[in-house]
């Protein structure tokens, strides 16, 4: 009974996962999933999912007649970047991650933010650790193919923005006892 006692105490945390339109466009899909999947934690969520194209063409930050729907999804980027819309670079962010499709994932587990930003890597590729994803697999910042969201609140806010209800799975996966005593 002890070791369910103390599974149940571990604090279970979700955090989002995107793929980035390089690491989509680049093949790199399969294997950025297949990391956080062996490593142990469990999937959740995940879809493809492309900005529409008038959304993403309006990113060139010209004022458009008709942007009720633009201006969803740009409210929509700005909370996810809430710290980061005052930044020079953002609207190029904006004009990259609105570039292509993006793999978006949500993965649960006790610990699951910190680890897999530690598998993720630094922000700046060149200076991510080699068997991190960035380190094995990007060389720039503004291209360094994967989001990791950076607490366990935004973990559960950025999770509410990219996914509807109805569209995560609550599962228990047949290996969970040989993951956790
Ligand atoms: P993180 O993705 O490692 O959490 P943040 O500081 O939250 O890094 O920045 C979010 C994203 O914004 C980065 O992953 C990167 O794509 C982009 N970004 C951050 N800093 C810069 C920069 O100085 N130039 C270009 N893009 C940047
Ligand atoms: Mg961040």
């Amino acid at each position: 009974f002890l070791p369910h006692l103390v599974a149940s105490m571990e604090q279970v945390e979700e955090t989002y996962i995107m793929v980035k339109p390089d690491g989509v466009q680049r093949g790199l899909v399969g294997d950025i999933i297949s990391r956080f999947e062996k490593k142990g934690f469990k999937l959740t969520g995940l879809k493809l999912f492309q900005c529409p194209k008038d959304l993403a063409e309006a990113c060139c930050w010209e004022f458009i007649d008709d942007f009720n729907l633009f201006n969803i999804y740009l409210q929509w980027l700005q909370e996810h970047y809430k710290d980061l819309n005052s930044k020079p670079f953002f609207p190029k962010l904006i004009e990259y991650i609105t570039s292509g499709p993006v793999v978006c994932m949500a993965w649960e587990g006790a610990g699951v933010v910190a680890s897999a930003r530690k598998l993720i890597g630094s922000t700046d590729p060149l200076q991510a650790e080699p068997g991190t994803i960035r380190g094995d697999l990007a060389v720039q910042t503004g291209r360094n193919v994967v989001h990791g969201s950076d607490s366990p609140e935004n973990g559960k806010r950025e999770i509410g923005l990219w996914f509807k209800e109805g569209e995560l799975c609550q599962w228990t996966p047949a290996q969970a006892q040989w993951l956790r005593e």
